[in-house]
């Protein structure tokens, strides 16, 4: 029998007060795992216990910066002093800044990849000794299309979500002979607050292009949701996927496939 169940595991979600990461904790939860999850500020993590307790989940949660690694690490010991040893941790948090490349300052790119990059590498070695004593865990990191897709803009984030693609493969490499399973999420265009300003109606009322965009290059021709993303977490976390190592799950609809729409 397949075992997709969670009871017993303690996830950590970073990033979840709300959006995809809220998404995946949520179904974490609903597989029977206990939640931690992090934010930066206090407003954030209010309306965040507020959302969890309306749907059931008794969420631990921390005011925490995934780029402090004292911070970091004393999370995680405290989430194994009350909730137990991190046998799954989501790598979720993330910024994007929407700035062409000449006009970027180098700190605005530096703040990105902190951000995107160093902190997913932070929050996996603080929970990498546990899982390996235990020899077992799951690390999955939020990847993106722009770890295998350019476009205007996007340089900062296009360049650590690459390299989150090759620390996945890495980690996969470094510690699967631990039992330790590090696969990435590539979620393509969801609709959160991150890409609201895509998709914002023009003042006339029209829809933004870059939202009738992603339509035409998505043969499910529709943006993803944040639910889109439980079912595929759930296998990550879970013992069905105990054989999945360094791959990254794309949860896109099926743009990475598609040369778009062609021409009447
Ligand atoms: P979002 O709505 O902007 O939410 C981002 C979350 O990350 C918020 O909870 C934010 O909370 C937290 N966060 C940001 N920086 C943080 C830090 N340094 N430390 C701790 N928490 C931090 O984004 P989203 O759309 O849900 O995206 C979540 C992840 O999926 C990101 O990694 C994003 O790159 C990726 N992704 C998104 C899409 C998409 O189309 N939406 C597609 C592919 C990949 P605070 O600001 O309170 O800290
Ligand atoms: C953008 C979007 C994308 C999505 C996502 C796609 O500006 O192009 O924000 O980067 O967030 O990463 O997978």
């Amino acid at each position: 029998m397949v075992n997709f169940s969670l009871e017993g595991k303690v996830a950590l979600v970073t990033g979840a007060a709300y959006g995809i990461g809220f998404a995946m904790a949520q179904a974490l939860a609903e597989a029977g795992a206990k939640i931690a999850f992090n934010c930066r500020t206090q407003a954030n993590m209010d309306k965040a216990m507020e959302a969890y307790k309306a749907i059931g989940i008794d969420a631990r949660g921390y005011i925490c910066d995934c780029t402090d690694e004292a911070g970091v690490k004393a999370m995680v010991e405290d989430i194994a002093r009350t909730l137990g040893p991190v046998d799954i941790l989501v790598n979720n948090a993330g910024i994007i800044k929407r700035i062409p490349m000449h006009e970027m300052a180098a700190e605005e790119f530096r703040q990105v990849v902190d951000i995107d990059l160093i902190a997913p590498y932070i929050c996996a070695k603080a929970v990498l000794p546990g899982m390996m004593e235990k020899k077992a865990g799951k690390i999955i990191n939020v990847c993106s299309m722009m770890s295998e897709l350019g476009r205007e803009t996007v340089s900062a984030y296009a360049a650590a979500k690459g390299g989150l693609k090759m620390l996945t493969r890495n980690i996969a490499s470094e510690y699967g002979q631990y039992n330790i399973q590090c696969n990435g999420i590539g979620p393509g265009y969801i609709a959160t607050p991150q890409t609201a300003p895509l998709r914002e109606p023009q003042a006339d009322g029209s829809r933004h292009p870059f939202d009738s965009f992603i339509v035409a290059k998505t043969p499910a021709e529709r943006w993803g949701t944040p639910e889109d993303l439980m079912g595929p977490v759930v296998f990550l976390a879970s013992n069905a996927s105990d054989f999945v190592n360094g791959h990254v799950l794309y949860v896109d609809g099926g743009i990475l496939a598609y040369i778009g729409k062609q021409p009447k």
